[in-house]
């Protein structure tokens, strides 16, 4: 196409900025689906960014220490997929490897939002190289924005030797007026102020509207003086078209030694659409064919051009952050190859926390727990468990949202350490009490590879459901320590008691959800837990004892692997029913067995601490342990009983939650609830037809 249209007094920065903008009208337009204002609004603050600022080589986007930009408005895609595509970001294999192919070319672009496309609705990090992370949920993306700052903090604490600065990259987001309203970007705020994390700039596109019309309907708080609280540098750019002032409000940030920046950067949606520009009605729409030719016309670019790059602009993005990210790029290779010889060993460990792989002798030293009859709650074998994992894993990071005492997350073997406002080499982060800002900044931490792990009450899992939810979306391994997980919790009454919990968790794709029924089970649990490197983890917990079972008289513990096994059989095989159970109530279940055969009823106990884990095996081993013939079983949990029809049939009984709990002592609530031996054992029978 001829560039002949462009006035030749735009500059070329400004071609560049316009080429963004129309590239994504035109995005939004072919899928006549989308949003392009914020894109129009923001091309200039993305293209200074990039171009001048970022440290970030378009050859290789996995680049370890490249900085990272986080589109949190995620509504905005077209503004990041225009950019990779100008920028040439290359494409990286399912293997990890970078490949010579761009990851979006330009029928990329013209397929914005089609099936199997790399430009979905919203940015998804598993789909497109160069997407950080999935956005779109809006507060997610700054949730895990403080996240990666956490993660370059602690790895250049525990990495960097002094003329290595291994680590040292910057994190950038961009968040509209949703984002900043949204309560996850606030817990998110608050905890990078107190942290003090300096690496961490926020870009908010202050432009005046929100979806449903101008954002003083809804948002007129004062959000400068709201960052300065926080702790944070609060800088203003009067209008996002100033390419001079947006470069030194990039500086200023750079210059803040001991706190994160936010850029409040005024703008107009649409800008340069006078026709648009005080209609709310239609932003998050696309222009319509009329209004796309007069917003170019605006533009001063080729009204009927579409997908339009004039010549030189590749070029310039070459020329620009194309050498420099280069250059930053090759003079750390330099550094790293000099860091391998000096310091092997932590080299060896990057690498593998790169490939998401453990270190040789990860499950050494892990605790078996002998037989006993009172046993241990599951949280206290957990806390053995993960502090042994931990130690074996140097970046497996732990914490939780002020529940670490009650979580048993604590870890305690010497040098463990804690991650504080400047010291920031500990392997216990303090949330606060801030469960969703904790689960997107785990999930900013998974992105940046290191392992995190974090607990909170299985209860307040609602409160970072949709982080759990993204991290299963970005099948990134994130592990949820959920303890009191029932309730067994007793006095704290039904506020505290989860009911219906797990059955979401269970409905929810990609994550594995486990709720080990004895200690060995737990550190079986645990082992899936970290081995796991495509999605996350939820351990589900509990706060009261439960039996250690003998497995010298029961299966071994290692049947946790396939979600559900056999625990203890039938005399002579044969079941007549079925007892299955989880958790704290996999010992009733053991219990009833005994007592049902006392009366010449012949059970098996299965127990199933993983329902996705028993579907992903084969048909005959699930037919193995729940036989189709047996049809009369008895599901045992105090949970809510949705979901557990599947395997209890039409037949069986479910000894579960139909309510919500009761504050009382533990063994008042057992008796209220039907958690009892007399009560399982009658449920056998009933389903027996006795
Ligand atoms: C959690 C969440 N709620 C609602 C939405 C739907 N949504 C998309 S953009 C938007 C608001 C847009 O306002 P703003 O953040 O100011 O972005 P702008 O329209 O200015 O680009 C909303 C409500 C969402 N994406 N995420
Ligand atoms: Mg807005």
């Amino acid at each position: 196409m001829s560039t002949a249209a462009i006035p030749s007094q735009q500059s070329i920065d400004q071609i560049c900025v316009n080429t963004i903008r129309t590239l994504s009208i035109d995005g939004v337009q072919q899928a006549n689906s989308g949003h392009p204002g914020a894109p129009m609004g923001l091309a200039p603050v993305v293209y200074e960014l990039w171009q001048k600022y970022l440290q970030y080589d378009p050859a290789n986007p996995i680049w370890p220490n490249r900085d990272r930009f986080v589109l949190s408005a995620g509504h905005a895609s077209m503004l990041i997929y225009s950019t990779l595509h100008l920028v040439g970001v290359k494409a990286v294999g399912p293997d990890g490897k970078v490949l010579s192919q761009p990851s979006l070319p330009m029928e990329e672009l013209k397929r914005f939002r089609q099936l199997d496309s790399r430009t979905p609705g919203h940015p998804e990090s598993h789909l497109t190289p160069g997407v950080e992370t999935t956005t779109g949920p809006l507060g997610q993306g700054c949730g895990n924005s403080v996240g990666m700052a956490i993660a370059s903090k602690w790895l250049a604490a525990n990495f960097n030797k002094p003329g290595f600065d291994i680590f040292n990259f910057r994190t950038y987001a961009v968040c509209g007026d949703g984002d900043l309203m949204e309560g996850v970007a606030a817990e998110a705020a608050s905890l990078a102020g107190h942290l003090r994390l300096s690496n961490l700039c926020w870009i908010y596109d202050n432009n005046h509207v929100t979806l449903d019309g101008p954002a003083f309907w809804s948002f007129s708080e004062d959000v400068m003086t709201r960052f300065v609280g926080y702790g944070w540098n609060v800088t203003r750019v009067a209008d996002a078209n100033d390419l001079k002032m947006l470069a030194r409000a990039y500086e200023t940030f750079l210059k803040t030694p001991d706190k994160p920046t936010l850029i409040v950067v005024d703008s107009h949606i649409g800008y340069g659409s006078p026709h648009k520009q005080d209609s709310y009605q239609a932003h998050g729409e696309p222009l319509g064919e009329a209004e796309v030719k007069l917003v170019k016309e605006n533009y001063e670019w080729p009204v009927d051009a579409k997908f339009l790059v004039p010549d030189g602009v590749y070029q310039h993005f070459q020329d620009g952050i194309g050498k420099r990210g280069a250059d930053a790029h090759a003079a750390w290779v330099k550094l790293w190859s000099e860091y391998k010889t000096q310091f092997p060993e932590l080299a060896k460990q990057l690498e593998l926390m790169q490939s998401r792989e453990l270190p040789q002798g990860w499950d050494q030293n892990l605790p078996t727990f002998p037989a006993d009859e009172k046993g241990m709650a599951s949280r206290d074998s957990s806390g053995k468990a993960v502090n042994v994992l931990a130690k074996n894993i140097p970046w497996l990071i732990g914490g939780s949202a002020d529940l670490a005492k009650s979580n048993k997350t604590n870890l305690e073997f010497p040098g463990a350490g804690d991650f504080l406002p400047g010291e920031y080499a500990g392997r216990n982060l303090h949330y606060g009490v801030r469960e969703h800002a904790m689960g997107s900044a785990m999930n900013g931490m998974a992105i940046s590879r290191l392992r995190p792990f974090g607990g909170t009450f299985f209860n307040f899992s609602d409160y970072l459901k949709p982080a759990i939810r993204l991290a299963a979306l970005m099948e990134i391994p994130v592990i949820y320590v959920f303890t009191h997980d029932s309730i067994g919790v007793g006095e704290d009454g039904p506020t505290h008691q989860p009911i219906e919990q797990l059955a979401a968790l269970r409905a929810m794709p990609n994550i594995q959800v486990l709720r080990p029924g004895d200690a060995n089970e737990v550190v079986e649990a645990w082992k899936l837990a970290v081995s796991h490197t495509h999605g996350p983890t939820a351990l589900v917990l509990s706060r009261q004892a439960m039996p250690t079972l003998d497995r010298t008289k029961f299966a071994p513990a290692s049947g946790v692997a396939r979600g559900g096994y056999v625990l203890s059989d039938a005399l002579g095989g044969k079941p007549d029913v079925i007892l299955i159970g989880t958790g704290t109530e996999l010992g009733l279940c053991v219990a009833a067995q005994a007592k049902l055969a006392a009366e010449g009823v012949k059970a098996r106990v299965v127990s199933l601490p993983s329902f996705d884990l028993f579907e992903k095996q084969d048909a005959a081993y699930r037919e193995s342990v729940l036989p189709s013939a047996v049809t009369a079983r008895v599901s045992v949990e105090m949970a809510s009983t949705f979901g557990w029809d599947r395997y209890i049939g039409p037949t069986g009984k479910s000894v579960g939650m139909h309510s919500f709990g009761a504050s009382a002592p533990l063994k008042d609530l057992l008796k209220k609830f039907g958690f009892t031996v007399e009560n399982v054992v009658a449920a056998a029978k009933e389903s027996l037809g006795k």
